[in-house]
């Protein structure tokens, strides 16, 4: 696969301790996405300088955690005036503490933008471009349109939602679109998400490569 490196970003999607095994929001083996993103910031980075880390950032008592609604537990799911069927977590990434921060390996001097969302109470954000209600913009299109991207490389997680949704946005914004398989690990919840991810990757044209196939 040849990339004009001139004219990508690699994205690093919520690398972060809770997300990582002996976080509130584990995904199995999700510290593994560290050494492959790493691996290619570098590169990215000295193309064209464009590599873009995201964070979930939420207040104490975001509309996304299970014990912000009486009678929730996580896994439950609500309907909020602008997103219907919301799951509800374990909280997770509040805004300050250790399990927001990024896994301390994940390397960010290559990276040049920190981009948070989700940090509106009342309105979650798995996307990197847009919040749940799909019209709240992170601004994330403009930097990199104004920039002249034209190829976005997704990693991180969780593959079946934060990736997910960060690449169908990408797609749908008529990016060139790719998610490294090797880079990515998901949630595994509700049974069969992951599966269900990359096949809805496939259907909106998004291409999945291994992170060898790109370097
Ligand atoms: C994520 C669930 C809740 C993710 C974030 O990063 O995929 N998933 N918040
Ligand atoms: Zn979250």
């Amino acid at each position: 696969m040849n990339i004009d490196f001139s004219a990508s970003v690699l994205i690093e999607i919520d690398v972060q301790n809770d997300f990582c095994p002996g976080g509130a929001l584990a995904v199995a083996q999700g510290n593994e996405v560290v050494k492959p993103l790493n691996n290619l910031a570098g590169l990215f980075a000295s193309h064209s300088g464009h590599v873009v880390a995201t964070q979930d950032w939420h207040p104490e008592n975001h509309v996304s955690f299970a014990a912000s609604h009486t009678g929730k537990k996580p896994g439950d799911s609500i309907d909020l005036p602008e997103t219907k069927g919301q799951l509800l977590w374990p909280a997770h990434c509040v805004q300050g503490s250790a399990g927001a921060c990024f896994h301390k390996e994940l390397d960010l001097s290559p990276v040049s933008l920190i981009l948070r969302k989700g940090f509106r109470e009342s309105l979650d954000s798995y996307s990197a471009f847009f919040e749940n209600d799909q019209e709240t913009s992170t601004g994330l299109e403009g930097f990199l349109k104004n920039l002249g991207i034209k190829t976005v490389v997704i990693g991180g997680l969780a593959t079946d939602y934060c990736v997910l949704y960060s690449a169908l946005d990408a797609a749908r914004l008529n990016f060139h679109t790719i998610v490294l398989r090797d880079a990515v690990r998901g949630v595994g919840y509700p049974e069969g998400s992951i599966e269900g991810a990359f096949k809805s990757l496939e259907a909106a044209d998004v291409l999945i490569f291994d992170s060898k196939e790109i370097l």
